[in-house]
């Protein structure tokens, strides 16, 4: 089975219509179309940052509020003075793009305009038609982090192809530091890794940081990857990230998922943050060895305490996070997983977060912990026995 084709949609700047670009979202991922949605208010930069780092094929532009020529031909040009054309631009605004408008659009390289009126269809029709399996321009010789996309969607495709996947490879030492965040749906890890992300990028003016993040998907079918339209601080160019689809693999992560862990792993980045689809009571997601920590990321709301009985993540993560904690259940929260972590007879972290929250201390506190000077050799599963410790940031 051919890959899904892969494109990225946003806002640009200074524009909060987002609610054709959501409609064309749905309607795309609906045809099989695996859309990485970046949100609204996007520079130019960002988008073309995102897109490269994505490999996807095309990036579509949804513009109401003006300023739309110099928009989507601000993007091509960065595109094509990073070296990359074959990353079409295309997208619509309604009636406030006008025929004159895509004609000097495309005189200066945007692919197609679509204009009101257009059904969703047919949009969808074409961008399988125009964007659909070709060839793809090289990526030989281009920057480490071009290269390094092109090999994440090789990786991909082989496995779209039929390739199974392999067993969790040994990590090989090297300094990056791989961090496995996981938890139910709706515990707000994505916002809680971008505010990670941020107090990296500022304990260490020249560290990198790579984020492999995951939504679910049906075997061929589309998927919305939409983390980075939560992710804010994480738009920096020392940051690489990358959305996967789960592609039909329960438990949350893509057969590639451990190949691709791999490659960035081996690629020079100080950290490497991989964040699972929202996971249930039996997910198990971090079996890989390369995994050197991993967090479970918890709502405070999550029902009577026996439920917490069930949920298997709690023997086996190294940090607990409550996040959330602003939530009037968050104290009970607290106290009954320290109960429960107790009974595991190993040292593990429990920590109260408000990821939304600017400066949140316990976000500083989880840094903290992940960022800790290692033994050598450490690694989750061999670390020292003793009771649970609850830590209050
Ligand atoms: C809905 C709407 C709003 C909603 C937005 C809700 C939301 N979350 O998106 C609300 C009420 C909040 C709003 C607010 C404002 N709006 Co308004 N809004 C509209 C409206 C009525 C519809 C836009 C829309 O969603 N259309 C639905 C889409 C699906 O259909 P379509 O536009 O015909 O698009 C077709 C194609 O172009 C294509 N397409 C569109 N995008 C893309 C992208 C891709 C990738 C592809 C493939 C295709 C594609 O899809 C459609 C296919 O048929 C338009 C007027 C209009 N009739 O167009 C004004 C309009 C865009 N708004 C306008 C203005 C001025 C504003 C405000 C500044 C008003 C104010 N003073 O506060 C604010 C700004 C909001 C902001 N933060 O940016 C002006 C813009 C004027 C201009 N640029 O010259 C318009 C044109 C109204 C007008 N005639 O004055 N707005």
């Amino acid at each position: 089975m051919a890959a899904p084709i892969r494109v990225l949609t946003a806002v640009p700047i200074c524009d909060g219509h987002d609610s054709a670009i959501n409609t064309i979202n749905l309607e795309f991922i609906r045809h099989g179309i695996e859309v990485v949605y970046l949100g609204y208010h996007r520079y130019a930069q960002d988008i073309v940052r995102a897109a490269i780092q994505e490999d996807v094929r095309a990036v579509g532009i949804s513009s109401y509020n003006g300023g739309h020529v110099e928009f989507f031909v601000e993007v091509v040009k960065q595109l094509r003075k990073r070296g990359v054309d074959d990353i079409a631009v295309f997208g619509g605004g309604g009636g406030t793009i006008t025929h004159d408008d895509q004609r000097v659009m495309q005189k200066r390289g945007v692919d197609k305009i679509f204009f009101a009126g257009t059904s969703l269809t047919g949009m969808v029709d074409w961008v399988h038609e125009r964007y659909g399996p070709g060839k793809r321009g090289s990526r030989d010789g281009a920057p480490a982090d071009m290269q390094l996309a092109r090999k994440l969607t090789q990786i991909e495709d082989a496995y779209a192809n039929g390739k199974t996947p392999r067993k969790p490879a040994a990590k090989k030492s090297s300094g990056t530091r791989v961090i496995g965040f996981t938890g139910p749906g709706g515990a707000g890890k994505t916002t809680l890794i971008d505010e990670l992300v941020l107090r990296l990028l500022h304990r260490d003016d020249s560290s990198r940081i790579a984020i492999l993040s995951h939504d679910p998907s049906v075997v061929g079918e589309g998927a919305l990857l939409g983390d980075r339209a939560t992710m804010i601080n994480s738009q920096h160019d020392r940051v690489f990230m990358r959305s996967m689809a789960t592609r039909g693999q329960a438990g949350g992560l893509s057969p590639a998922t451990e190949d691709c862990l791999q490659l960035l792993a081996q690629s020079g980045f100080d950290y490497v943050i991989i964040e699972t689809v929202g996971t249930g009571q039996e997910a198990m997601p971090f079996q890989s060895k390369l995994v050197d920590q991993t967090v479970l990321v918890m709502n405070p709301d999550y029902g009577a305490r026996l439920q917490l009985q069930k949920i298997v993540m709690l023997d086996l993560a190294d940090i607990i996070v409550v996040n959330k904690s602003d939530q009037e259940r968050a104290k009970t929260a607290m106290s009954e997983i320290e109960r429960r972590l107790q009974g595991n007879s190993r040292e593990q972290q429990l920590v109260s977060t408000v990821a939304k929250r600017h400066r949140d201390t316990g976000v500083d506190r989880l840094c903290d912990l992940l960022t800790q000077p290692r033994t050598s050799g450490e690694t989750a599963s061999e670390e020292p026995k003793g009771r649970a410790r609850l830590r209050r940031a």
